[in-house]
């Protein structure tokens, strides 16, 4: 324990839980609610009433006691200077962020009057749980694993932790990622493909499997369909075509299919971990098709340490209920407020009333997110907030960018402050959180916050009764123990160890579709397409370079840029570029410069890295707006298109141009909240 938490710089709780009376102080085992694959059982440590300590808990083995660096601030976030701690009402311009303090009555009375016809988000609908692939322990027993499009060292620990495992053991680790991330410096392959390029990658590889006859016939033949049409369509990328396409040496696609071969020879176990990197670019479904078909082809679903695992939440939650005129929704009989994709938020919110999308959007209850950040094309979406005409209620814990275009900020508790119970996309328990604090100054849960705002709506309905604790048990049903729950913090479900061996894959053949009849039907295609981005460097370009933005490590998206401790680990806004790059521009390390597309610009320090290849540059994510140079950010440059799939958003599917402002004469500081200018 102690070594993982020197090598990670992380927090580790070693030894078992005590609750001492005479110096007050309690642990209470909670859940880590943030959107991240690891799910951690974690332990508050309260005195006095205060959390004075967060830590992994030692007895869930995913956790194995350690926590990431941002989670285990956790109670400086709870107990921040900053924090809101009672409603307020917007009383300056909007974006100006000037308000006054109300009371709950106050602002709870207004805003149910003013949206009389919302229906409060249903506090029962829990996501249902859908499991996908191989079991994240197994991989400690793989012998060779591919970790494409995830930073894991940033962003899923406790696989890390398995793959380390493995890696110890002797197994071969490669990373498919644009960036040199710490993970990539890590394996000992790393591919720096170009954004976006991930399905031709997919069938160079499959090609040489062919080529080479590292097929498992029989796993195909019992348990897929439409081998011969992959079989062919792979036949038509060979590894140059595809060197071509992804910006690779055409030997370093060679030699992985041969570690591949090798691997599939020696009958040895081999995994892929597939993450979001490669989901937002315009052919993200399809890539994800692509890659999904490799296991097959080797037939490494057989073995428990192999296969692959794929996040299974929604690649952006849909986390806030826009309102319609309660007129309208009344006369068309609708009693559901509609949801609104948050990738095109922008210009949904600038969009009239018209057929095809109903009714204008004219109030918007915003809890758990912080668009004004996070999602695309920003311009617009401040545009969108800045609506004198659009009523907006923000629940928050601090006073984000988009708690500044609030009509009301109603203050929230955190984790630390509630019931809440979790499910895993990154392994296979069931958490509960439970309470370890009161909640700090005036804030209430948001299930509190829609009760009572449905209650003076006049919502009577049973389940606006239920407490929170109600809910958590009714979470489960009965496929979980709710005592154990409540005993522990955890429950394992019961799951085959290797889910796919004799197919037994959720389609309704059970067998594993490499060719896909439903969606050729569809006119998505059959086999997996390999789809340029939307934006493609080339001649006709307008903007040479690409750009993704990453979650910076020490971030949660945007959550904790305001935690001191954790920003100043992450400096300040900063884009990395190739050293090659830079020279074309004159820009050298620490220059400021100016990012820019025809959507936005942003203004921030240059960053002279080989973590960037040639042709892509690195905006780490998420800033606050304010925060920024220009009081802009990343996603001032993204772009509001959706993927192939699903609609999702196309974050690193943006080209941009970038050039020198300013040498780097003074260090430049991002604007600090006012009670940390003082420390
Ligand atoms: N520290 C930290 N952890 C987090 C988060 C955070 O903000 N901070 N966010 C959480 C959330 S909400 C999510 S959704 C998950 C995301 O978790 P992951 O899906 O693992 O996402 P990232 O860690 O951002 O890794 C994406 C990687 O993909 C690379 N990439 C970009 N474009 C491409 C491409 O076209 N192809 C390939 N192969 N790679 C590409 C990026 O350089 C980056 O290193 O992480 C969760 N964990
Ligand atoms: N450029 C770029 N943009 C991205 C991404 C990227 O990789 N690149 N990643 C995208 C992805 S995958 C995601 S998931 C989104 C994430 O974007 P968001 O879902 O907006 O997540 P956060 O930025 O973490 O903001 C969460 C906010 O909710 C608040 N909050 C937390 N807990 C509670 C609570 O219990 N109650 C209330 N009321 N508030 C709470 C926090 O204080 C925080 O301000 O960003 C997306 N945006
Ligand atoms: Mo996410």
């Amino acid at each position: 324990m102690l070594n993982k938490a020197a090598i990670f710089g992380e927090h580790s709780l070693s030894g078992s839980l005590s609750i001492s009376t005479e110096t007050e102080v309690t642990q209470v085992v909670g859940a880590c609610p943030h959107d991240c694959p690891d799910t951690c059982s974690m332990v508050t440590t309260v005195q006095n009433g205060r959390a004075v300590r967060v830590q992994g808990n030692p007895d869930h083995p995913q956790t194995g006691g350690v926590l990431c660096a941002k989670v285990s601030r956790y109670h400086e976030r709870t107990h921040h200077p900053d924090r809101l701690l009672h409603p307020m009402r917007r009383v300056g311009a909007k974006g100006a962020g000037q308000f006054e303090r109300v009371s709950w009555d106050e602002a709870l009375s207004d805003i149910a009057a003013r949206l009389k016809a919302i229906a409060a988000q249903d506090p029962q609908a829990i996501l249902p749980y859908a499991k996908v692939g191989m079991r994240v322990e197994f991989f400690a027993e793989s012998r060779l694993i591919l970790i494409w499009g995830g930073n894991p060292v940033g962003s899923n620990l406790h696989f890390w932790r398995y793959a380390q495992e493995a890696k110890r053991q002797g197994a071969k680790l490669v990373c498919i990622d644009p960036r040199r991330t710490d993970t990539a410096e890590k394996c000992h392959e790393h591919l720096a493909l170009l954004p976006g390029t991930d399905a031709a990658l997919a069938y160079a590889l499959m090609h040489e499997l062919v080529v080479h006859d590292w097929v498992d016939h029989d796993y195909l033949e019992r348990y897929t369909v439409g081998w011969s049409a992959l079989r062919q369509r792979a036949l038509e990328w060979p590894p140059e075509r595809a060197a071509a396409v992804c910006g690779l040496p055409v030997e370093q696609i060679r030699r992985l299919a041969q570690d591949m071969g090798a691997c599939f020879q020696r009958g040895e176990p081999q995994a892929i971990r597939l993450n979001y990197g490669m989901q937002r670019a315009r052919g993200g479904g399809n890539a994800v098709r692509a890659v999904s078909c490799i296991p097959a082809v080797l037939g490494a679903w057989r073995q428990r340490a192999g296969g692959l695992l794929l996040s299974t939440s929604g690649a952006f939650p849909v986390q806030w209920a826009p309102l319609q005129r309660p007129d309208l929704l009344a006369a068309s009989g609708v009693s559901q407020p509609r949801t609104i994709n948050m990738s095109t938020i922008g210009n949904d919110l600038l969009r009239p009333a018209s057929p095809e999308f109903g009714p204008q959007v004219q109030a918007v209850v915003v809890y758990n997110s912080n668009p004004l950040a996070v999602a695309p094309e920003s311009g617009k979406v401040v545009q969108g907030f800045s609506r004198p005409d659009l009523f907006t209620v923000v629940l928050e814990h601090f006073q984000t960018d988009t708690a500044d275009y609030a009509d009301y900020v109603l203050p929230a508790t955190t984790q630390l402050e509630h019931w809440d119970v979790h499910l895993s996309y990154g392994h296979t328990d069931a958490l509960l959180n439970r309470p370890a604090l009161a909640p700090v100054g005036e804030s209430r849960p948001n299930t509190q916050i829609f009760r009572e705002l449905a209650q003076r709506m006049g919502f009577t309905e049973d389940c606006f009764q239920d407490d929170d604790e109600t809910l958590c048990r009714q979470a489960y049903g009965d496929r979980i123990d709710f005592a154990q729950l409540l005993e522990r913090g955890f429950a394992t479900l019961d799951l085959p160890e290797a889910p796919f061996a004799q197919g037994g894959f959720p389609t309704p053949s059970g067998r594993c579709l490499l060719f896909n009849e439903a969606l050729e039907q569809l006119g998505q295609g059959g086999l997996p397409e390999v789809l340029p981005n939307h934006e493609t460097t080339g001649s006709d370009a307008r903007y040479p370079l690409a750009m993704i933005s990453p979650p910076a490590r020490n971030f949660l998206n945007s959550t904790f840029v305001n935690v001191k401790t954790l920003r100043d680990a992450e400096g300040e806004p900063l884009l990395e570029i190739h050293p090659a790059d830079a020279q074309a521009r004159a820009i050298a390390d620490g220059d400021v410069v100016e990012a820019f597309n025809d959507r936005g610009r942003y203004h921030c320090k240059a960053r002279v890295t080989l973590r960037a290849r040639p042709g892509v540059v690195v905006g780490l994510g998420i800033w606050w707006r304010k925060m920024g140079l220009n009081g802009t950010n990343v996603n001032e440059l993204t772009s509001q298109r959706l993927t192939d799939m699903g609609r999702a958003p196309t974050f690193y599917d943006c080209l941009v141009e970038v050039r020198r402002l300013a040498p780097n004469t003074q260090p430049v500081q991002p604007v600090q909240p006012a009670s940390e200018a003082l420390a």
